[in-house]
């Protein structure tokens, strides 16, 4: 046996105590979140953390090439790297007790501090899950180690007694023991020791499972006790329903976007590793802040008794590429903000109000910043309750979200929302202003082909091309597509909706055999027809024409 294959396989065990510290201690965590909150636990606040400090640019190409996926794919790095440590203490811990334990503390407290430096964070108590599970970690971690210090090594372990390591001890004879495999890998360990290390790694191991288990248990009682209040509610008929959709909106063409998005297939940008669950029990929205006469505090059922508005409203996100699929239109239910800053007291700066931004903050702490003059200027800026018929999907905003007809979600569109305060642009910059993204930011003129679908391979002669266009608040006059750079073509466009919300379009293609690369561009009801020039989603929203290639055959 190569001396290599031998250092390996001696440092097996030592890695697998490692694992198990790391595992006991994610598994304590998960249970102690639920005396303070899910969102407590470590690897969720080290990835909220993470987030937060992710440059603009790398959050781009994650959102870019993992979408909805990002979140699962930072949680598997987390947990990764988490391993990889974990195991490097695991084998360092044999010679070095007191070290690699007090290395485990070191992970407690960076889970700590990014639970309670998080936005969301609701104060020290945060800590507690990585604390705890951290000074579980490393006392199983110097157990284990002590199993596997060696024969004759004090009981008490010492970095100091190096002489008690198995590097410095000479390698027992293989031949003089009858299970050489065993032996490789426990090296001069005595079989008391090895049994008490192997019962002491199952042991652990079913404990953390049972403790994670447990509080997995724990969350999702509150997560269906929260799953139950949405439930609960019922939301009353509008005093002013969604304007009847013209026929003909929606041309159902096989590949094409529908008019409406249903709930399960609409698009969701966050940053939450945990989607919040509120209790609509106890929620209440703050409005208050500079200018602000008469401060407000209502609660969910203030909210349905008032007048309640259903609006037919396409949303966008500025993460969006050209062609991409974050965009979607509902039907929402919601109190028309204006209404409510009115109440408050609250003047647009074009009437003399100090304030000139309003400040959205959810329960998790994000924060959007938002036009007051916009919200005021007679659009139907929601606070929206209802959204394609039922309450908000805890994914979407549940109980009550903000949505701003014609701005970017990041400047508008508050999921979760808890507190609305009036301040300015120059004295608050919210979460992704922080990020290097716009402060203000409309929603780009642009058009999207949504069949045939990008390398799609059709047959020769007649082919539909069909898709949506957006110029929310503004609306769409003209789509029109060319193939290979040739000549514009006009579209046909399907009936008109509401002004706030997308519009279909389709174009007779006769095909010829052969690769065809289309391309689309919209042209709104202010005459602006969208640019070819390509900007990238940073600062303020892609631009460009969606292009798709396709076989004729
Ligand atoms: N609390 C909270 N609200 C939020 C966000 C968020 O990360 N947290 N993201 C915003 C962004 S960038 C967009 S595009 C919309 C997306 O809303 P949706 O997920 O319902 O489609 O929500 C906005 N509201
Ligand atoms: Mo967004």
């Amino acid at each position: 046996m190569t001396s290599g294959r031998k250092t390996f396989l001696h440092a097996a065990p030592g890695a697998l105590s490692g694992l198990v510290a790391g595992y006991a201690a994610l598994g304590v965590a998960e249970l102690a979140a639920v005396a303070v909150r899910p969102e407590a636990g470590p690897v969720t606040a080290v990835g909220g953390a993470a987030i937060d400090r992710t440059p603009a640019a790398v959050k781009d190409w994650a959102i870019r090439n993992f979408g909805t996926n990002d979140k699962l794919i930072l949680e598997l790095g987390i947990l990764t790297a988490l391993a990889l440590f974990a195991m490097a203490l695991g084998v360092l811990a044999p010679r070095f007790r007191r070290t690699a334990s007090a290395g485990v503390l070191v992970f407690g407290v960076v889970g700590a501090l990014a639970a309670t430096g998080r936005p969301d964070s609701t104060g020290v108590l945060d800590a507690l899950p990585s604390v705890v599970g951290a000074l579980v970690a490393a006392a199983v971690l110097f157990l284990l180690a002590g199993c596997l210090a060696g024969s004759g090594s004090s009981p008490q372990g010492s970095d100091s007694a190096p002489d008690s390591a198995p590097d410095s001890a000479p390698d027992p004879e293989p031949d003089s023991v009858s299970d050489p495999a065993s032996d490789s890998v426990f090296g001069s360990v005595s079989a008391v020791d090895r049994r008490r290390f192997v019962l002491g790694v199952a042991g652990v191991a079913a404990a953390s499972t049972g403790a994670g288990y447990l509080g997995g248990r724990l969350n999702a009682a509150d997560a269906a006790q929260a799953a139950e209040s949405r439930a609960t509610v019922t939301l009353p008929a509008p005093a002013s329903a969604a304007p009847a959709l013209p026929r003909g909106v929606d041309l159902k063409l096989p590949g094409l976007s529908p008019f409406t998005t249903p709930n399960r297939d609409f698009y969701r940008v966050d940053t939450a590793l945990t989607v919040p669950r509120v209790d609509v029990g106890t929620w209440k929205l703050r409005i208050h802040g500079t200018g602000v006469r008469r401060p407000l505090t209502v609660d969910f059922q203030d909210l349905l008794h008032r007048r309640l508005v259903e609006r037919d409203i396409t949303m966008t996100c500025v993460s969006n590429e050209v062609g991409g699929s974050y965009v979607g239109t509902a039907r929402w239910l919601g109190v028309r903000l204006a209404g409510l800053l009115e109440e408050a007291g609250v003047r647009p700066p074009s009437q003399g109000g100090p304030a000139d931004q309003l400040v959205a903050r959810s329960v998790d702490g994000m924060t959007l910043g938002t036009p007051v003059e916009t919200v005021m200027d007679g659009r139907d800026a929601l606070l929206a309750v209802g959204m394609n018929g039922e309450p908000l999907p805890f994914e979407h905003g549940f109980p009550v979200r903000m949505l701003v007809p014609g701005l970017f979600g990041y400047v508008s569109a508050c999921k979760w929302i808890q507190d609305i305060e009036l301040t300015t642009f120059d004295a608050y910059d919210p979460y992704w202003v922080r990020r290097d993204w716009a402060a203000k930011a409309p929603v780009k003129t642009a058009s999207r082909i949504d069949t045939p679908k990008p390398f799609a391979h059709v047959a020769a002669g007649a082919v539909a091309v069909a898709g949506v266009a957006w110029a929310q608040h503004k609306g769409i006059d003209r789509v029109e597509v060319r193939v290979d750079g040739g000549p514009w073509q006009r579209t046909e466009l399907a009936a008109e909706g509401p002004v706030d919300t997308w519009r279909q379009w389709s174009w007779g293609w006769r095909a010829r055999s052969g690769t065809h690369a289309l391309e689309v561009r919209a042209t709104d009801r202010t005459g602006y027809t969208q640019t070819d020039k390509r900007a990238r989603t940073l600062p303020d929203g892609a631009s460009g024409w969606h292009s798709v290639v396709a076989t004729v055959t």
